[in-house]
């Protein structure tokens, strides 16, 4: 029996190119974002491949988050994998300049959207005893950089709730771990500048940077490992790449 692996923020980047090879590998795939149309592309061209259901949310809505899983079709209710993926930066300033706006997207998506997700899945995997989490972290979820605060904070965040979930589910056979990605080029540092896009693509400028097929990799890899193998928690970076500051760049 294939499984059934829930994605958040499967529209873009990371999450989208994990629902691609998840999706020619076989998985039941129910995918996750806000925006509609791109849910709908992706259902008719990784609906070729595998069996998808689609589900429109924001993560911060608590209420939508639950009723979104309790509504789920019978087909699609047993999930066995649980992609924690949908998040961002918003905005990269001082903290004495920092919009709390910003501030406060950064922390109720990164943190609160994936406690909400968690515990709306956990129910079924602890009743199972079975099941997956893997939370998309970050370098910023291990080192603070300049202007990075909020941002880092969020993903220092992810790195506790990662641990604790491993620590509390160790006793129901629940997997948890965490991927943290460097330098990824997506549409990470759009919505981070805001649709800047000459700023946002400089980010990426004289070094290779990673590719979300290749944090996408990861991922399966971690989730294919033997039931008793848990990947608990990995840091992965383009070679160019040494810390969030120190990046080796063609002149
Ligand atoms: P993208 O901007 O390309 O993708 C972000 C995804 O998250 C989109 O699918 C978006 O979908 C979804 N999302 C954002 N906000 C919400 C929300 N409020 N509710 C529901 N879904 C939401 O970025 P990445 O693929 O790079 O980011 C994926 C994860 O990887 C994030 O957690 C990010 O922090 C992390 N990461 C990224 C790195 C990078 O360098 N790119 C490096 C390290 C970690 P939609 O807009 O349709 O809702
Ligand atoms: C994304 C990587 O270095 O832009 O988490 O914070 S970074």
């Amino acid at each position: 029996m294939s499984k059934t692996a829930l994605i958040t923020g499967a529209t873009s980047g990371i999450g989208r190119a994990t629902a691609e090879l998840f999706a020619k590998e076989g998985f039941k795939l129910i995918l996750c974002g806000r925006r509609q149309e791109r849910l709908d592309e992706l259902k008719k061209t990784l609906g070729e491949e595998t069996e998808i259901h689609t589900l429109t949310f924001d993560v911060r809505d608590r209420e939508a988050v639950f009723s979104a899983i309790e509504k789920l079709p019978d087909e699609f209710s047993r999930i066995d994998i649980l992609i924690n993926n949908a998040g961002n930066a918003h905005g990269l300033d001082p903290i004495d300049k920092g919009n709390p706006d910003d501030w406060e997207a950064m922390l109720d998506i990164n943190v609160k959207g994936l406690l909400y997700m968690s515990k709306a899945v956990l129910p079924q995997m602890v009743e199972r005893k079975s099941g997956h989490i893997i939370n998309i972290g970050s370098t910023a979820g291990k080192e603070v950089y300049p202007n990075g605060n909020v941002y880092c904070a969020s993903k220092h965040a992810v790195d506790a709730i990662n641990q604790g979930m491993r620590i509390d589910l160790n006793a129901y056979g629940i997997r948890a771990g965490a991927v943290n990605p460097g330098l990824v080029e997506t549409e990470f540092s759009d919505v981070r500048f805001k649709g800047d896009k000459e700023r946002a693509s400089n980010v990426y400028k004289g070094f290779q940077p990673l590719k979300p097929q290749d944090i996408a990799d990861i991922i399966h890899f971690v989730v294919t490992r033997p039931y008793h193998v848990n990947i608990a928690d990995l840091v992965v970076m383009p070679t160019a790449q040494a810390s969030s500051t120190i990046v080796k760049k063609s002149s």
